[in-house]
């Protein structure tokens, strides 16, 4: 079913602006609105439809803009409204639709309410942030935050602990409390006035705790924060979502993407199909904690491609008549290539083998900065280049605990550490990649001579060129965002092929992806209905036999569905 007006996003593909990394105009060494603008042509060159910005707002910056002091105003280290502005014209000019990222689990303690709310027990704003336990020495439940040690702060001068599932620095807002939804109501608004298209929520599913703040359910697995079954998903969601939806989404026909932490497809259809009025896609992480063992993100193992098919495959089959979208990596990821697929010896290939792989499934897509030039994790030599406060706090957490040797888990943020994608986005071969003409916030990746979007355009076989190709075949087939997906089963389960179709197409689309270094040979035990060498797209040169797959070789066939060739 298509969502009548709003199925702009359906073949979509939007591009993800980290902005204090993407680009520096003013010399300062931070990136900035005025960065973006001048980036714009490069973002229409690329084919993508819109942006999904990270935020931009007034911020002490602990976690990077995701600890908001004022959601109405512009952080200066960015520029001021007037850029933003500028930044919303020109993008419409361009036909290019602006999400803009919210955060309204939490603010800044040093937001305004928060402030007000701190001031005594009996303040009018104490209600709109979570307040309990008088003892200081005993937190109210034995919840974790997600950047380690415990979920509550207390707060000396009003006598409670306040509750943060992040840093200590970004309080919880109360959902409970209407006079503050009233107030987020009013902000969202503010923003549509100005003209923006829609928001990616951060966390959104976790911001309706349940009553009485109960201690964690004694089986919550160890790979999550000790008390998410407690607030992930909890009580009222569904009702304040629906509340945003009617109130501010629908008016204004803007869209919402929820980030959802602990989603299954299931849950995902309860969400977003379209009668629900609640939102119009998630970001699960079902695909990102594939290579995570039973301790959780830290705990490092190899990805399976027996497990990345059936997490495809479910996302795709089991969501019914709701809305998927697809990501590789995102600012909180550290680099695909280096976790799923071979950054050492065949970056170009496994790079292009992923993106065809989940682009070319059903769901809008969103591309992170520099994916689409192949970038690499950072070679980290030392924890003080690191600037992410959640790799910090983890690693001061394991010398204080000792549960883990320091090189064991300083090894864990080398490959895990959300730096790595936060590094600047690498333009050309000039000082700090083109990113900046001052000292940059955080290093520059060495390899900027060699991995940038310049070399990147110059070669037609390019990482880059691969995703220019594949973002516009997502744009004109209607199959990809429309039609009905098969996984076929192969004799190897890094072998993964799926079939793209519909009643209503007289084609379909087969992909075929050879994931892992391994060369095969197919002859004997693939039977597909594949033609001889017809390729809507590939990232291997023709190859000399049909039957012989290069190592992370991936093909893209258009086949007519009677037999004949399109
Ligand atoms: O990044 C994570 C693990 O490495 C996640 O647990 C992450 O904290 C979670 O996905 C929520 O992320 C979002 O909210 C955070 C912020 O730090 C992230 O950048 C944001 O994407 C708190 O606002």
């Amino acid at each position: 079913m298509i969502h009548s007006e709003k199925a702009w996003y359906r073949n979509a593909t939007i591009y993800q602006v980290y902005p204090k990394s993407f680009q520096d105009s003013g010399g300062d060494g931070v990136g900035d609105i005025r960065g973006i603008i001048r980036r714009l042509d490069y973002l229409t060159d690329l084919g993508v439809d819109g942006v999904w910005l990270c935020p931009i707002y007034a911020s002490p910056m602990v976690d990077n803009g995701y600890d908001i002091s004022d959601y109405r105003s512009i952080n200066p280290d960015f520029g001021t409204m007037e850029d933003f502005d500028e930044l919303v014209e020109e993008m419409h000019r361009r036909n290019l639709k602006l999400i803009m990222d919210m955060v309204l689990n939490h603010t800044s303690d040093e937001h305004a309410w928060f402030k007000e709310s701190r001031t005594s027990r009996t303040s009018p704003k104490r209600d709109w942030y979570h307040w309990k336990g008088s003892d200081k020495n005993k937190s109210p439940n034995d919840w974790l935050s997600f950047f380690s040690g415990p979920a509550w702060e207390w707060d000396e001068l009003s006598g409670e602990h306040y509750l943060h599932l992040f840093h200590k620095k970004q309080p919880d807002l109360n959902w409970e409390n209407p006079e503050l939804r009233e107030e987020v109501k009013s902000m969202l608004r503010w923003w549509l006035d100005k003209g923006v298209d829609g928001f990616r929520l951060d966390v959104i599913n976790l911001i309706s705790k349940q009553a009485g703040y109960p201690d964690a359910d004694p089986d919550c697995p160890a790979e999550q924060p000790r008390g998410i079954s407690r607030y992930a998903n909890g009580p009222r969601i569904h009702e304040f979502l629906r509340e945003l939806h009617d109130e501010v989404f629908a008016p204004y026909n803007a869209i919402a993407i929820g980030e959802a932490p602990e989603v299954s497809p299931g849950l995902a259809e309860v969400y977003t199909a379209p009668e629900r009025r609640e939102l119009d896609m998630v970001f699960h992480f079902d695909l990102m904690g594939l290579d995570s063992g039973g301790q959780g993100k830290w705990d490092i193992r190899p990805l399976d491609a027996g497990d990345l098919r059936n997490v495809m495959k479910s996302w795709q089959s089991d969501i019914g008549n709701g809305w998927n979208s697809l990501y590789l990596s995102n600012h909180d990821q550290s680099r695909i290539v280096n976790r799923f697929g071979d950054a050492e010896f065949f970056r170009t290939e496994s790079a292009k083998l992923l993106a065809a792989l989940q682009y070319l499934q059903k769901g809008t897509a969103f591309v992170y900065q520099g994916e689409e030039i192949g970038m690499v994790n950072y070679p980290w030599k030392s924890p003080s280049e690191l600037r992410d406060i959640e790799s910090i706090n983890y690693l001061k957490e394991i010398v204080k605990k000792g549960t883990l040797s320091f090189g064991e888990a300083w090894d864990a943020v080398r490959k895990k550490g959300r730096d790595n994608s936060r590094v600047p986005m690498c333009w050309s071969g000039d000082m700090n990649g083109g990113f900046s003409s001052g000292h940059p916030w955080i290093s520059v990746h060495p390899e900027y001579n060699f991995i940038n979007v310049e070399n990147e355009s110059k070669d037609d076989e390019s990482i880059l060129s691969f995703y220019r190709r594949l973002i516009r075949i997502r744009k004109s087939e209607l199959l990809i965002s429309e039609g009905d997906i098969e996984f076929i089963d192969t004799p190897w389960k890094n072998f993964i092929v799926y079939r793209r179709f519909s009643d209503a197409s007289a084609h379909e689309l087969i992909v075929a992806a050879n994931v892992g270094p391994e060369r095969r040979n197919v002859r004997e035990s693939l039977h597909l209905p594949i033609p001889e060498s017809e390729y809507l797209l590939r990232n291997y040169p023709l190859p000399e036999s049909n039957d012989i797959w290069e190592p992370w070789e991936v093909r893209i066939w258009k086949v007519g569905t009677k037999g004949t060739m399109e």
